[in-house]
């Protein structure tokens, strides 16, 4: 379990406590746009479950939820972005993760352009 007893943000995004843009929803994960966009496609495909800080616990501890976050990403980038995606998890501050909630950052671009390296 997270250190803190306080719900993660995106827990409360889940709980419909704080807006977001939602664009996938299903009994375990939740897709929503980044809030602060690294490329033309930004989004966060987050297990509801906050029992993982990262994704190195949640490989450990439910390797086919991992696989479910993936194959989401996939699906998402087919709808949003042709299909091309970059998948991100920060693990850890000094990676700039701010979030400890396990979430990946599917990163894509629109037609027309490409992502930087
Ligand atoms: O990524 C955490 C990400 O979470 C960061 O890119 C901003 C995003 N974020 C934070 N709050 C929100 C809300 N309310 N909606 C949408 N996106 C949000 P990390 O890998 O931990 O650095």
């Amino acid at each position: 379990m997270p250190d803190s007893a306080e719900p993660s943000i995106f827990t409360r995004i889940v709980a419909r406590e704080i807006p977001a843009d939602i664009v996938f929803e299903n009994d375990t994960i939740i897709a929503f746009r980044d809030i602060n966009p690294q490329a033309p496609v930004h989004l966060l495909v987050v297990p509801k479950t906050e029992e993982y800080r990262n994704v190195s616990e949640l490989a450990e501890g439910d390797p086919a939820l991992l696989a479910e976050i993936v194959a989401t990403a996939k699906r998402l980038a087919d709808e949003h972005c042709g299909g091309d995606f970059r998948l991100i998890f920060n693990e850890g501050e000094t990676t700039g993760q701010t979030v400890f909630h396990v979430h990946a950052h599917v990163l894509g671009a629109t037609q027309g352009d490409t992502l930087a390296e």
